[in-house]
């Protein structure tokens, strides 16, 4: 099997030339976003072998994105394009003047080729074909079809990749009041989760990693992100709760606590300069990954998450390149000094 498949729409994405309105920017770059397209980048960057898998338009901004993904190593043949003359989403976005951090997100993905994955249009065989799969909560914003082919994705079955669940709770794509009860089943359904600190709160009103943890006992390993503060992750002793297995190592080191089911470890985040930020949830979900499938401890699951992230923070895309393995590994044993 590959590493890790990641299944979810990818957009071909526009960043203003100038800070503005929408209404007032004369013209925009192109480049790649998607969230899971973006997880799936870093870690073939990073050395993995990756297979992302999605639908596009039978257009020329499909053709770009699976040139554009394919470049980083990502296998993408197992992409369908879309014969009924459904498009390839995009998506623009704009920047305030002070900052690129304060920005809108205009999507133009209503009814796109990826709004049509569905448990009938998707082969579940190319999907159970990672050691890893990777999701998030976007998909089950895209339509009824996307949110029935999550479903079946989280549903808890013997002999599944190891499922991976980034929540990325996305507002402006519900268009009703289920995401927050949508994506908590859907949660509980993973062996790993991603979940902002931002987002539980909006989601569940749940203001601590622990009510988090309390609400969602059943991922083996649950991660809750504090952006510019740090990250919290939960481990289950081997042995205890329910679910699969993930091999999760134990996690040491400083920041460390034991709660009767769990090992807490908590690392904080690296200062940056922060160019743009979207992207950097994924980033970090990409690092942390690639340090869990080398079986590396806790805390450099999260030393790896952050150094991911740092890189996309201080880089104007939704995705860019991680420092290497090598790289990142001597940047990750720095003491603790250095990270706090
Ligand atoms: O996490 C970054 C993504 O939000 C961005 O790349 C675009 O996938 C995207 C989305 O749906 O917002």
């Amino acid at each position: 099997p590959v590493d890790v498949v990641s299944l979810g729409e990818s957009m071909v994405t526009f960043l203003p030339s100038r800070p503005g309105r929408l209404a007032d920017v004369p013209a925009f770059t192109r480049t790649i976003g998607g969230a899971e397209s973006n997880v799936a980048c870093a870690l073939a960057a990073a050395g993995h072998t990756v297979r992302w898998i999605s639908r596009v338009g039978a257009d020329g901004f499909g053709d770009h994105l699976l040139e554009a993904i394919g470049a980083y190593g990502v296998d993408t043949s197992a992409v369908r394009r879309d014969a009924d003359g459904r498009p390839t989403g995009i998506y623009f976005r704009t920047a305030t003047d002070r900052s690129t951090t304060a920005h809108e997100v205009v999507y133009y993905r209503a009814g796109s080729a990826a709004s049509a994955m569905s448990p009938r249009t998707m082969d579940l065989a190319d999907l159970w074909s990672g050691r890893v799969l990777h999701l998030s909560g976007i998909t089950a914003a895209l339509s009824d079809d996307c949110l029935a082919l999550m479903r079946e994705l989280s549903e808890r079955r013997a002999g599944r990749p190891l499922l991976s669940f980034d929540v990325n709770h996305r507002p402006a794509l519900w268009r009703d009041d289920s995401g927050p009860r949508v994506l908590l089943d859907l949660a509980r359904g993973a062996d790993l989760v991603f979940v902002g600190d931002d987002e539980a709160a909006q989601l569940w009103d749940l203001h601590s990693p622990e009510a988090i943890r309390e609400a969602l006992p059943e991922p083996a390993v649950l991660v809750v992100k504090a952006g510019a503060n740090g990250a919290t992750a939960f481990v289950r002793h081997p042995g205890t709760g329910t679910g699969t297995g993930t091999g999760a190592a134990t996690g040491t080191g400083t920041g460390t606590a034991d709660s009767a089911t769990d090992t807490v470890t908590s690392v904080p985040a690296l200062a940056v300069d922060v160019v743009a930020p979207v992207g950097a949830g994924d980033a970090f979900a990409a690092g942390f990954l690639s340090a869990t499938l080398r079986d590396l401890p806790t805390e450099a699951r999260l030393r790896h998450g952050h150094l991911t992230a740092a890189a996309v923070l201080t880089d104007a895309g939704d995705v860019s390149a991680p420092p290497s393995r090598a790289h990142a590994d001597r940047l990750a044993a720095l003491d603790d000094a250095a990270w706090a």
